[in-house]
């Protein structure tokens, strides 16, 4: 019995050296100690044996089975270190290695001109209105008191989406929803992309963007339209810059200007931005009319109102010297760092 424990506890211990992981140690455990292992094999076996022999092997049996024990529980701490600093190995993370390089994007031109217009406006106490580019006809043409035979509906002008649908050829739209929906005062500026029907040039794009305002309230006049545009310009371009208002026609507006704003770049002498002149044509305006008024109820003998409108990248290429107006739309990164 002794020469058949020694064995057993040898084989445990050759059996035990060789085990290489958690898996492996626990089949081992189950071979010599488990339900049907060998030393319980022996211990189930002692029934026929006398009282002193039973107690003796069963001595011998418990001596070597803790000695097993002993091995397995230092093999099990083995194995769970060894796995333990495997996976540490797996995951180790170099904390001195330097950093991915992370370009960081630019915002684009337009939207700098955008904000920077905005941002004098909403300093002057107006707020920012935004509507959707897919218009009604009566929006974007009847409320503006454009006729039925203006030019400007025309189908190689504006782009139809179906008879009464179109993509709004001008931001005014939204003035003219905020003037049915919302009470005077009205003191609002309108930012966002607008469509016509032209072919691509250095100066046209089928998409472009625009801001427009519109002031509404009792007692306003063309002396308030002149002195918020001059801030404005004063704002933009800086302090020295004039402003000159020139009669034109438009049909949403009574009486009705163009603004031109003195030369940034000479200061009026005349130069190649101005072509010569000393003058920039910068923006449309006029004290809305009467017939765009009465769209949004309001009565005309109490309420007056100012509207101006100008063009995002018309602005734009005046401030950065942009002489194409494709150079936008392209996203070409060499042209858009340019203006970090
Ligand atoms: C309402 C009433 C009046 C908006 C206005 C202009 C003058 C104007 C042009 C500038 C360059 C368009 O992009 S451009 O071609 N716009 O000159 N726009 S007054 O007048 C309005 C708008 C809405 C309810």
């Amino acid at each position: 019995m002794q020469a058949q424990l020694k064995k057993i506890l040898e084989e445990a211990k050759v059996q035990l050296d060789n085990a290489l992981d958690q898996a492996q140690t626990e089949e081992i455990r189950v071979k010599f100690l488990g339900k049907k292992g060998e030393l319980t094999k022996i211990l189930r076996g002692m029934g026929h044996l006398s009282p002193e022999d039973r107690k003796e092997t069963g001595l011998m049996v418990n001596r070597v089975k803790s000695q097993i024990e002993e091995m397995l529980e230092d093999k099990f701490e083995a194995v769970k270190k060894a796995a333990r600093s495997a996976q540490f190995k797996l995951e180790k993370v170099d904390v001195t290695e330097p950093g991915k390089p992370f370009n960081l994007g630019v915002k684009h031109p337009l939207t700098i001109t955008m904000e920077e217009i905005s941002k004098v406006f909403m300093n002057m106490g107006f707020s920012i209105v935004e509507g959707p580019e897919v218009e009604t006809v009566f929006n974007n043409f009847d409320a503006l008191n454009e006729g039925p035979n203006h030019p400007s509906r025309d189908m190689t002008d504006t782009f139809y989406i179906s008879e009464d649908i179109l993509l709004r050829t001008q931001t005014s739209p939204v003035q003219v929803r905020t003037l049915m929906k919302q009470k005077p005062p009205i003191k609002i500026i309108s930012p966002g992309r607008c469509f016509r029907c032209d072919t691509p040039d250095a100066t046209h794009s089928p998409m472009f963007h625009q801001i427009e305002g519109l002031v509404v309230d009792e007692g306003i006049t063309m002396a308030e339209l002149r002195g918020t545009l001059d801030s404005f310009v004063k704002q933009l371009f800086g302090p020295e810059t004039r402003t000159k208002f020139r009669p034109h026609h438009f049909p949403f507006t009574e009486p009705s200007a163009e603004v031109d704003v003195s030369c940034f770049k000479c200061g009026g002498k005349g130069c190649r931005v101005c072509k010569g002149s000393g003058w920039i044509e910068i923006l449309g305006c006029g004290m809305v009319h009467p017939n765009v008024l009465k769209v949004g109820n309001l009565d005309t003998e109490k309420y007056t109102g100012f509207a101006f409108g100008m063009g995002v990248e018309r602005v734009a290429m005046l401030k950065y010297g942009v002489d194409d107006i494709r150079l936008f739309y392209e996203n070409d990164m060499r042209f858009i760092n340019q203006f970090k």
